[in-house]
């Protein structure tokens, strides 16, 4: 092959972590309902989907390993599974976040050839979080952070939780916003209907958890900052042109105070900076789609293992592009973003 396969959306679980789960969903010590739909179906459900998954998530040797071959995968960048540490009150989710790291690390240790590790932090406490990604990259080896959408309904627009972009635009990582279920005021119609996880419910949450940050002016703050986004940029890459008008229209009428005007369109900072990953979009002319509005360098690969483990896809996507496409979408801007 005239390229590696780099996944760059792969996710693991600590036994602890879902020790913790368990136990909030059995003492009832959490009213999320996103949490409560999905980590009360898995860690629950006797589906074969559930259970696959429950175990695969906890593996970071030989099975992974295993099933990275069985695919032709050469190398996941692996992070902590959604929401991660983001449930917890503050001071359980700073340390969790440091003990998940820490075992992140040892697994990379054992295999530098094949993992590369993202830092969890806890957004609850944003100095710490920042701390955090600090010890992650500078002591740990990690190569940037994890955020898995709104922390129990707080989105990352809201500047108390600056310090955590500070970080990372001065270590020079980028911050990888992954989805969370739909918030506890944004979930009901979804939750109603069935529609609240993957399926959709993920994408609404994180593609205006995004589109927030780029309105709230992060990016005129933090003009280096790299931000990640999976499922193709979560929807955002279609409705570039609407965003664009509606946001310049909305701005010059002033209708919200909230809505202030941004030194650069929203596409520009869509194509300057953000990344989009296909994780769970292993569609070609979706893939060609984005690398045509948003430029071929700034499209990657992602499998979102194990959640969505299939043989089938990574064919598909072979399908994408030239060859110099395909390079560049399934290793070169990887090695490059994470400075692999
Ligand atoms: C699911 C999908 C769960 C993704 C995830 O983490 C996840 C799912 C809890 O299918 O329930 O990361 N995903 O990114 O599409
Ligand atoms: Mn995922």
């Amino acid at each position: 092959m005239p390229y590696q396969r780099i996944a760059t959306e792969e996710a693991f679980a600590t036994p602890e972590l879902f020790a913790l789960y368990r136990q909030m969903l059995t003492n009832k010590t959490i009213q999320d309902p996103g949490f409560l739909s999905l980590w009360g179906f898995y860690l629950s459900s006797p589906s074969a989907r559930a259970t696959q998954i429950i175990e695969r998530l906890q593996d970071l040797g030989e099975r992974r390993i295993g099933d990275m071959d069985s695919t032709s995968v050469a190398m996941h960048i692996l992070s902590l599974t959604s929401p991660g540490v983001q449930v917890f009150d503050a001071a359980t989710a700073v340390a969790f976040a440091k003990s998940s790291n820490d075992q992140l690390a040892e697994a990379v240790r054992k295999h530098p050839a094949r993992f590369v590790g993202l830092a969890a932090v806890a957004p609850q406490n944003p100095p710490e979080a920042a701390k955090e990604l600090e010890r992650g990259v500078r002591t740990l080896g990690l190569k940037g952070a994890i955020i898995n959408s709104h922390t129990l309904g707080e989105y990352l627009d809201d500047p108390r939780f600056w310090d955590i972009f500070a970080a990372a635009e001065a270590l020079d990582v980028p911050v990888y916003l992954h989805p969370n279920s739909p918030s506890a005021g944004l979930i009901q119609p979804l939750l109603q209907r069935g529609l609240d996880g993957a399926i959709y419910g993920f994408g609404v949450d994180t593609g205006m958890h995004l589109l927030s940050i780029i309105t709230s002016g992060v990016f005129d703050r933090f003009p280096k900052l790299k931000v990640i986004v999976g499922h193709l940029g979560e929807a955002l890459p279609f409705w570039l042109f609407r965003l664009d008008y509606m946001h310049r229209a909305t701005v010059n009428s002033k209708r919200y105070a909230v809505l202030k005007p941004l030194q650069r369109k929203i596409s520009d900072y869509m194509r300057e900076n953000v990344y989009v990953t296909s994780s769970g979009m292993a569609w070609a002319p979706a893939i060609q789609f984005c690398q045509q509005v948003l430029g071929a360098e700034r499209v990657m690969y992602a499998m979102d293992y194990p959640y969505q483990f299939e043989a089938s896809e990574v064919t598909e996507m072979d399908a994408v592009g030239t060859d110099l496409d395909r390079r560049k979408f399934y290793e070169v801007n990887a090695r490059a973003v994470f400075k692999l």
